[in-house]
């Protein structure tokens, strides 16, 4: 039985992968090495000091722990100067019909993301309001692959997290929903996703009928 469905934020519901990039990039330049959008992919649902420890690895250079925190730092505020002009717009295709859908059947719906900025891309996107709980990086200090955020999503909904289903775009993610004892729905491509239950490329065309059907 599916009662739940828990959400990571970065390139399952929107696309803020783009302003990660722009502003990682940014600091690359600044430290004068090229860093490209195949390197980002390293990057995704990773932790924002962990993001920096694969970029300087990619520019091949070394920090003083006081210098890293000033980088990451640094970077968060240009990323937060790109997200606070986010717009509803930028939500991804099918996203919201799937979820009013699933509002409708009474299914529990909460975040489960690594971005300590997700009370800000919601408000700014609006998509609070689909929301009935938010775990976050705030919240946690285990990063994925580790099942906290999602267990912790769980927790919130007041749901056994048997009965709860992850949507992620990260194969950490995948793992992280499999290690908390959730099934998984892999938004992107089987050849990085492949561990998930099901694989969709988006939610286009997606409805709750074709998730049970497939996994319940
Ligand atoms: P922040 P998700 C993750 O979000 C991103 O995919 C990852 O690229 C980012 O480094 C991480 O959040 C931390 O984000 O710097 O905003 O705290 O995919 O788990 O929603
Ligand atoms: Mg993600």
């Amino acid at each position: 039985m599916i009662t739940a469905c828990i959400f990571d934020l970065d390139g399952v519901l929107v696309d803020s992968a783009k302003y990660h990039y722009l502003a990682w990039k940014a600091l690359a330049d600044k430290l004068g090495f090229e860093f490209t959008e195949k390197h980002n992919e390293r990057l995704k649902g990773v932790s924002r000091m962990k993001s920096l420890e694969i970029l300087l690895e990619v520019g091949g250079i070394t920090m003083t722990q006081e210098e890293k925190e000033k980088a990451a730092t640094e970077k968060n505020e240009l990323y937060r100067s790109y997200i606070s002009k986010m717009t509803p717009d930028e939500i991804l295709p099918g996203v919201e019909t799937f979820l009013k859908e699933i509002k409708a059947l009474g299914i529990k719906t909460s975040i489960g993301s690594a971005s300590k900025n997700t009370s800000l891309i919601m408000e700014r996107t609006g998509l609070s309001k689909y929301f009935d709980a938010v775990a976050d990086g705030t919240m946690v200090t285990k990063a994925k692959p580790d099942p906290e955020v999602f267990l912790k999503g769980a927790e919130l909904l007041n749901t056994d997290p048997k009965e709860c289903v992850v949507f992620e775009d990260a194969e950490a993610g995948v793992e992280a929903a499999h290690n908390a004892g959730m099934r998984a729905v892999g938004i992107g491509s089987t050849s990085t996703l492949g561990k998930a239950e099901i694989v969709i490329p988006g939610f286009t065309g997606f409805d709750f009928k074709t998730l049970k059907d497939k996994i319940d």
